[in-house]
């Protein structure tokens, strides 16, 4: 009989090679910080107007620079920036190699790019109009502080729009840089529901020019759903990806499509906003010949350093400067599934950079030398220091065992657990509606977990912790409502007694999305200053669709919770109905936020009963 080991790795379909290596060498990224001058983290004197420009980045409005805590402090610009997206079930061809069925928002893939300045409102207008699917829109990275019922989450913070649905989102842009928008409703994202979103605010180094985002993604012929239910039931894993889209387009393996393209000019710096907006794949990303100099991770304001690749976890965001000063020509951008963190595709993802005046043509350029290995969190130096209090670690941090299968479920369902459950929720009863009824019998599959906290300043600690046998497979962790404090991450499994020397307390690494490492632990903190019922699940959309999510309900006492008769109640009253009519063709088969049955039926027993872990319940023979 295989491992339990061997299985996972063969569900996920990993070859033993792969095992092997990613058990091994972890190292840090090539960091070489930038040492000059005010690119350090030294203030400059920006003018009583704000300022910004090409040499005076760090400037922005009159009162507000890159070194303003936008935790507390953004301007109040009183401008409010309106979207309307229609979400459609239509067809799409972005590698030429083939039309398939899509879900796209306003017929484009991405979506529109939402573009604002720090500190304006963003309302949104979402129109669900796709038959048999529901939908909700996640503003990805948004703190949505007091506003967590904007935070697009169904099952959490609201019930699911039904067909033929519109409802309106609105929240203050409270940090700047470069995010994205997708669908939380099972695996639609997956299939085109996505958009980016650029905040302008000030930045850490500067540049000439603002490229804007540059999404990257895994990208299948057969539809995400389809990708997911055979993930879910396979014994090889999930299906290889047939191509890497950057900015939506690719060349295909037989030609087809074109490559996204980008001119550039001699002597000017670029920012560019990258995004990796994968379904199962991480990315490891460099222009050649061009190292990047990185001033933002996810939402942060870093102090810069320069680093020729990038890996990217799903949902993580890097904004970095480019100086066009090597020989004019055409230079590849890659983008390529990263073996390191365990992804794979068929092919791999290329864009081409061309110096203004030289004709454009498939470079000939090659990739710069010593790629990382491991699969690891880069340790950036967030350019707002903020420290984490160390003395209440011990006494305060709680384990959240992240774990794998085999677990005897409907038709074999491959299942992830996190902290003993696997979760699987309802669209039309979400988290809120429990607390608006003051209601805690919340069950057990919605995986709550109350964090304790006396005020906004306590701070909270959590220890996520790879079990015992579960496949060394890196989870990019997204954690909502908060950035994740990264206290450290390792291999093996944490303890107090050994690791604590090895965590980061001073001005540590924050961000929304953490890799937690194969085989390894990662700690993160995060002050209870935004009370709401805050997801975090891994962002690799098979794994959230098979489980691997937990909520934190924080303060629920002071959640601001939706007004009686309000939209937010039409849109349950909505779904409801639509649940009872007959147009609903598809049960739901996932965990909801990507999908599973709802009520969940494990062998039998109703998850809302389930008192012990998951994971221990039932054992089938394993797959072969
Ligand atoms: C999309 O359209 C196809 C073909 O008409 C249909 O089979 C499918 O159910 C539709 N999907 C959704 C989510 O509306
Ligand atoms: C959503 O639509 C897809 C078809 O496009 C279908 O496979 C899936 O089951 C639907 N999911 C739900 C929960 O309605
Ligand atoms: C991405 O594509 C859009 C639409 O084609 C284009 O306007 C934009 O400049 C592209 N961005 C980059 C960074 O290539
Ligand atoms: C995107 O993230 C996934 C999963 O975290 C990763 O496998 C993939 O390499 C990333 N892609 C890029 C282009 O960074
Ligand atoms: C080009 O710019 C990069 C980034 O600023 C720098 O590291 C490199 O030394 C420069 N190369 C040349 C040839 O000037
Ligand atoms: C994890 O689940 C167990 C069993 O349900 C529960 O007792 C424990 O409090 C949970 N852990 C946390 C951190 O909430
Ligand atoms: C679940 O628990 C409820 C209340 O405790 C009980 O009435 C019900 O019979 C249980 N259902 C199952 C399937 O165990
Ligand atoms: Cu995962």
């Amino acid at each position: 009989m295989k491992s339990l080991f061997a299985i996972g790795a063969a569900l996920l379909g990993l070859s033993t090679s792969v095992v092997n290596a990613a058990a091994v060498s972890v190292e840090r990224m090539e960091m070489a910080h930038n040492l000059e001058g005010r690119q350090t983290g030294t203030p400059q004197q920006c003018p009583a107007a704000g300022g910004n420009g090409p040499t005076s980045r760090q400037c922005w409005a009159p009162g507000f620079t890159s070194f303003t805590d936008m935790y507390t402090s953004w301007p109040n610009t009183g401008a409010i920036v309106s979207y309307n997206l229609r979400i459609e079930n239509t067809t799409c061809n972005p590698d030429g190699a083939g039309s398939r069925v899509c879900m796209l928002i306003n017929g484009r893939y991405p979506g529109p790019t939402i573009v604002a300045n720090w500190g304006d409102t963003i309302r949104v207008t979402v129109r669900n109009l796709l038959q048999h699917n529901g939908t909700s829109i996640h503003w990805h990275g948004f703190r949505q502080l007091n506003t967590n019922i904007q935070d697009g989450a169904n099952g959490i913070t609201e019930c699911a729009l039904a067909p033929g649905d519109v409802k309106t989102y609105q929240f203050q842009a409270t940090e700047y840089g470069t995010t994205w928008y997708h669908s939380h409703f099972s695996h639609q994202y997956g299939d085109g529901v996505v958009g980016t979103v650029q905040i302008n605010g000030p930045a850490t180094s500067n540049y000439d020019v603002d490229l804007g985002t540059m999404p990257m993604t895994d990208w299948y012929y057969i539809t995400a759903y389809q990708a997911a239910a055979r993930a879910a039931v396979s014994t090889t894993g999930p299906p290889l990806p047939d191509n890497i889209l950057i900015n939506g387009t690719a060349k295909s393996a037989t030609g087809t499509g074109a490559y996204n393209k980008v001119t550039i000019q001699t002597g000017k710096k670029y920012r560019l906003r990258l995004i990796n907006t994968s379904v199962d794949s991480q990315l490891r990303v460099n222009l050649d010949g061009h190292p990047f100099q990185v001033i933002a991770t996810d939402f942060q304001p870093v102090v810069p350093y320069t680093t020729t690749y990038l890996q990217m976890g799903i949902g993580q965001r890097y904004d970095v400067v480019i100086t066009a000063n090597q020989t004019a020509g055409n230079y590849w951008f890659r983008a390529d599934a990263d073996a390191q963190c365990q992804s794979r595709s068929a092919k791999g993802g290329l864009a081409i950079f061309t110096y203004q005046g030289q004709a454009v043509a498939d470079p000939t350029t090659v990739a710069p030398p010593s790629p990382p290995t491991g699969c690891q969190n880069p340790i950036s130096t967030p350019q707002i220091a903020k420290n984490v209090p160390s003395a209440s670690f011990a006494a305060q941090a709680k384990t959240l065992p992240v774990a794998f299968g085999p677990v005897a479920v409907q038709n074999n369902l491959v299942l992830w657990t996190i902290n003993g459950t696997s979760m699987v929720i309802d669209p039309g009863f979400p988290t809120v509606k429990y607390v608006a009824q003051n209601n805690n019998n919340f069950p057990a599959s919605y995986n709550v977990v109350q964090v304790a906290s006396t005020s906004p300043t306590t701070w909270t600690f959590w220890v996520i912790q790879q079990a015992a046998g579960a496949p060394p497979i890196a989870h990019p962790i997204h954690l909502h409502g908060h950035d994740s404090y990264v206290l450290g991450s390792g291999t093996g499994t944490f303890s107090a007694a050994a690791n604590m020397a090895q965590l980061r307390f001073t001005n540590p690494p924050r961000r929304d999305v953490v890799q937690l490492p194969p085989s390894g632990w990662l700690v993160i903190a995060y002050p209870t200053d935004n009370p709401g019922a805050w997801l975090m699940h891994c962002h690799i959309a098979f794994h959230v669709g098979m489980g691997l999510s937990m909520q934190f309900l924080e303060r629920k006492q002071s959640i601001n919770l939706p007004a009686p008769g309000s939209e937010w109640y039409q849109t349950c009253d909505k779904w409801a109905t639509y649940k009872a009519g007959t147009t609903d063709v598809y049960p739901q088969d996932d965990s909801g936020l990507k999908k599973r049955q709802w009520p969940p039926v494990l062998k039998g027993i109703k998850a809302e009963n389930l008192t012990v872990p998951v994971n221990k319940i039932v054992e089938r023979p394993p797959l072969v």
